[in-house]
């Protein structure tokens, strides 16, 4: 409760940032992932895992989201000016996704800013669509006839992730979870394991994003297996996205 009416300060005073993650196509930037940050006033940056699951639970991360929609919308309207244009990814928990609000709130951005929908990315995790699965599916299905992309991300760490595959057919684009690309040189099995979900998605037309690349090792063996785009410490940490110019120009 504490930490609640900080946080519901922290929305009114302006404390919250973004940080942006390169993500590398095979040749070329393929996007940005945008990732909350929540800044003390004295200078302070507290990482998602410290605030979201609290603010998960409460109303506020809608407002909080809903901002960071809107702060990813303006970000693109900048870039464009400078002749940049990157697609941009925002993470969404549940509360967000089926806020009734939600489907409007971002055509009035995207139509007022004359943005694409294809420049945005909503990432949602399993366990959201672990409740109300035909609700999800509707709402997933608003979204993507809007033209907006939809990724899974964490992939393959939920409980029943074929399932979902099967269940929504609007998701675009899977992000590998980090533990398969850190295991992969492990053992054979490990890799035949990384090497299948990469086919799968390639078989089902979706985009496949492997997170976590560190090594160039580990990039050289995924690029044998041609994903969409890596995303990692190898290319960039996360960086605060007025950086963003910067990251662009170093990697295109
Ligand atoms: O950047 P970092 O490694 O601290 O991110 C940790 C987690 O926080 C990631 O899983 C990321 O998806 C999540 N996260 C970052 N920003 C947001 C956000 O705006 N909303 C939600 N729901 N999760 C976020
Ligand atoms: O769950 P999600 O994919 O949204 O999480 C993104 C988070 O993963 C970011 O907060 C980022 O800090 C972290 N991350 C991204 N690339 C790497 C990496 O190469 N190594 C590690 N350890 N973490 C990473
Ligand atoms: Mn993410
Ligand atoms: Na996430």
């Amino acid at each position: 409760l504490e930490l609640e009416s900080r946080l519901e300060r922290a929305l009114d005073e302006g404390q919250f940032r973004l940080f942006v993650q390169l993500q590398m196509g095979q040749e070329n930037i393929s996007g940005a992932e945008v990732l909350l940050r929540w800044q003390l006033p004295d200078g302070t940056l507290v990482m998602p895992s410290e605030f979201i699951p609290l603010l998960e639970q409460s109303p506020l991360i809608k407002s909080v989201e809903f901002w960071v929609i809107e702060e990813a919308c303006r970000q693109l309207v900048d870039w464009r000016e400078l002749g940049i244009m990157t697609r941009t990814s925002v993470n969404l928990s549940a509360l967000t996704l089926m806020s009734p609000q939600l489907p409007e709130f971002i055509g009035r951005l995207l139509e007022k800013h004359s943005l694409s929908a294809d420049l945005l990315e909503l990432e949602i995790t399993e366990r959201i669509l672990l409740g109300d699965t035909n609700k999800a599916r509707d709402v997933l299905l608003t979204l993507k006839n809007m033209g907006l992309n939809i990724a899974l991300d964490d992939f393959g760490t939920g409980y029943s992730s074929l399932g979902y595959l099967l269940e929504f057919d609007t998701i675009d684009t899977l992000k590998l979870d980090c533990s398969f690309i850190w295991k992969m040189e492990e053992t054979p099995r490990n890799r035949a394991i990384l090497e299948a979900v990469v086919r799968l998605a390639h078989s089902l037309n979706m985009r496949i994003i492997a997170e976590g690349v560190e090594t160039p090792r580990q990039l050289e063996l995924l690029r044998e297996l041609s994903c969409s785009a890596y995303q990692g410490y190898l290319f960039s940490r996360p960086v605060p996205i007025e950086h963003w110019q910067q990251i662009y120009q170093q990697w295109s």
